[in-house]
């Protein structure tokens, strides 16, 4: 229709409703809750009674999220409008002038994934249709299998496999050394945040670097090429000792090796990229962009470890992925169980939508949890599906939370065998 200006007028798509009418954030409160485990979760509600969660929860300082969220952040969201999401961000980010780190980029991406979550249910589509809308079906995942000795630990990745999965995490006790990381003390559910006061552990590199190649030998011998394996070294080697452990693994062609040094100077990576081919997972303890940039550009890893909850939601990650795909490095989103059901919900709405997918992380969480934090996200064949629920599709039941009081625990440290401090 020509309105006389010169130009055609649009007619409405939206039936009369107005899609821009502001979403006024009313409140906002943290929840605390302990089913098996801790978390801490961020609900925001607005005007029009629509709501949405995010995760807070940082193992082992979970009350450093709820101060800066309570006492910094919660008073400034009170008022603005919940759609404006990016602002949001950038008045948190830059607002608080002290960016980065751990307890800020949390507190930031609780409030980013209740908006998006918001957002969604205001336009009533999943999460994943806000983002651009799904590239995949179901998004492949990584279980986690453990054993107290190479024999167990082949035991346990074959009931994986029976399980369905078609990617595991293979971690095993080492011959010499007690309390191994990764490797659970008799029950399902692994979980290192185990004491009040950090448990001591012992770590030796020779005796680990003697053991781990065969057991990957017997994997391969035992169950073919077809499953994926992975392994996670938790930041225990030095860059020549993770060069040569890639080198050894090659044969093994696992599909990565994880955290195999700490990525704190990140030209590290330099050393062991020249020397393998086994490829390369870091970035469970990075916050932002930044923390990557030398890794992703100069190639140096294949796969960006960032989660939503660590990395400052949606928002963040999203500009992380796009930046790592120009370097064909793809996204492993860290899904262990101390990140909540939230985050594990909003994570497979990215990760259905993200080009450069490569691998999703995923540690069960207790009956307990799940009961608290009803979903629609679900397991099926070794692949990880989103819901169709407007938003996240992750919900809390506050009345159920609030029968798990916190319980402090922190995650245990490590010593080589003469005593000296070294990485857990
Ligand atoms: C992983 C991680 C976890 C961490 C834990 C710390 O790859 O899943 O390394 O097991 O140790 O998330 O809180
Ligand atoms: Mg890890």
């Amino acid at each position: 229709m020509d309105d006389g200006l010169g130009g055609a007028k649009l007619s409405s798509p939206t039936n009369g409703a107005n899609p821009y009418k502001p979403l006024e954030i009313r409140a906002a409160r943290v929840i605390v809750t302990s089913p098996g485990r801790n978390f801490v979760t961020l609900k925001i509600e607005t005007s029009e009674g629509i709501y949405g969660i995010g995760d807070a929860t940082l193992n082992g300082r979970e009350l450093s999220v709820v101060s800066y969220l309570e006492d910094h952040v919660i008073p400034v969201l009170i008022g603005r409008d919940a759609r404006r999401i990016e602002d949001i961000w950038q008045y948190l980010y830059r607002g608080a002038y002290w960016r980065r780190g751990p307890v800020t980029m949390r507190a930031i991406a609780a409030v980013d994934v209740a908006l998006w979550d918001i957002k969604a249910k205001a336009l009533g589509v999943p999460l994943y249709d806000l983002l651009g809308g799904k590239s995949r079906d179901g998004v492949l995942v990584y279980g986690h299998a453990n054993g107290g000795d190479l024999n167990e630990t082949v035991e346990a990745v074959g009931r994986y496999i029976e399980a369905g999965y078609k990617a595991i995490r293979a971690q095993s006790g080492v011959p010499g050394l007690k309390l191994a990381y990764g490797v659970g003390r008799g029950d399902l559910y692994y979980e290192p945040a185990d004491a009040t006061l950090p448990t001591e552990t012992v770590w030796s590199t020779p005796k680990y670097l003697d053991f781990l190649p065969g057991l990957f030998e017997k994997l391969r011998s035992t169950y073919g090429f077809e499953p994926h394996l992975l392994h996670d070294a938790h930041h225990r080697l030095t860059p020549i000792e993770a060069a040569q452990l890639g080198k050894m693994l090659e044969p093994s062609r696992l599909f990565w090796l994880e955290d195999a040094t700490p990525a704190e100077n990140q030209d590290a990576f330099k050393l062991i990229r020249q020397h393998t081919t086994t490829p390369l997972a870091v970035g469970e303890v990075f916050n932002t962009i930044w923390d990557a940039k030398d890794l992703i550009q100069n190639q140096l890893i294949d796969y960006i470890r960032m989660s939503i909850v660590g990395s400052g939601g949606i928002t963040h990650l999203r500009r992380v992925a796009d930046f790592a795909s120009l370097y064909q490095v793809r996204t492993g989103c860290h899904g262990a169980t101390d990140l909540s059901p939230v985050t594990m919900g909003a994570a497979v709405h990215f990760d259905s939508w993200v080009p450069n997918f490569g691998m999703q992380e995923y540690m069960r969480h207790s009956p307990e949890t799940d009961e608290v934090f009803p979903h629609d996200y679900r397991f099926e064949n070794g692949l990880m599906f989103a819901g169709d629920t407007p938003g996240h599709g992750v919900d809390i039941d506050e009345k159920l939370a609030a029968k798990y009081p916190y319980k402090p625990k922190q995650l245990p440290v490590a010593r080589l065998e003469d005593g000296t401090m070294w990485n857990w």
